[in-house]
C-alpha cells in the first residue's frame, strides 16, 4: 500500500514538472514564461507549447521584454514569440488579439524576401523585434493559457480565401 502510495505520489511530482522540463522558467511579474532549450520552427514551436498545455508567449510590456532578456538571453540569440502576421496585420495566435505594444527593432518588419510571417526577439539587440520566415529554427518561448485576456470582439467573419 505504501508502495503503491509512492509510487501515485511520484507519477504526480513527475507529471507536474513535465511542463517545465527542458525550458528555463522566466518571471516577468505576474507572468511566467518557459523558455525553450532548443530550437524548432515556428510551427513545431507553437505545438510544443500547445501538447504541454500551454501557449507560445505573448510580449505585453517592455518589463516582460527586459524580463526575459535578463534571464534567457545569455544562452540564446534569438528565440520565437507568439506573434503571426494574417492578411498584413500582427496577431497574438493564442487569442487573435492585434498587437499593442511592440518592440520593433529599427527597419523591421521589413518582410525579407517575402516570407517573414511569425515574430522573433533579438537577444543581440536587447529583445528587439524582427519579422521572419517561420520556417527557421529558433528557440521559443511558451507561457501558460489564459493569462491574456481577449480584449476585442471576435472577427465578424473570416477573410475570404482565394
Ligand atoms: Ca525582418
Amino acid at each position: 500500500m505504501k508502495l503503491v502510495l509512492t509510487i501515485q505520489v511520484l507519477g504526480i511530482l513527475l507529471f507536474n514538472t513535465e511542463a517545465k522540463e527542458g525550458f528555463r522558467t522566466v518571471k516577468a511579474g505576474s507572468k511566467t514564461f518557459y523558455v525553450s532549450n532548443d530550437k524548432r520552427d515556428w510551427f513545431r514551436a507553437q505545438a510544443e507549447c500547445q501538447i504541454r498545455n500551454l501557449v507560445i508567449a505573448t510580449i505585453k510590456s517592455k518589463d516582460e521584454t527586459d524580463a526575459l532578456y535578463r534571464t534567457a538571453c545569455s544562452s540564446r540569440d534569438y528565440m520565437w514569440i507568439g506573434g503571426y502576421k494574417y492578411y498584413g496585420n500582427w496577431h497574438w495566435i493564442s487569442t487573435g488579439e492585434l498587437l499593442k505594444y511592440t518592440n520593433w527593432d529599427k527597419g523591421e518588419p521589413n518582410n525579407k524576401g517575402g516570407k517573414e510571417n511569425a515574430l522573433e526577439v533579438r537577444c543581440k539587440t536587447r529583445g528587439g523585434w524582427n519579422d521572419k520566415d517561420p520556417s527557421a529554427k529558433r528557440f521559443y518561448v511558451c507561457q501558460n493559457k489564459d493569462v491574456d485576456k481577449r480584449q476585442s470582439e471576435p472577427l465578424e467573419s473570416a477573410p475570404e480565401i482565394l
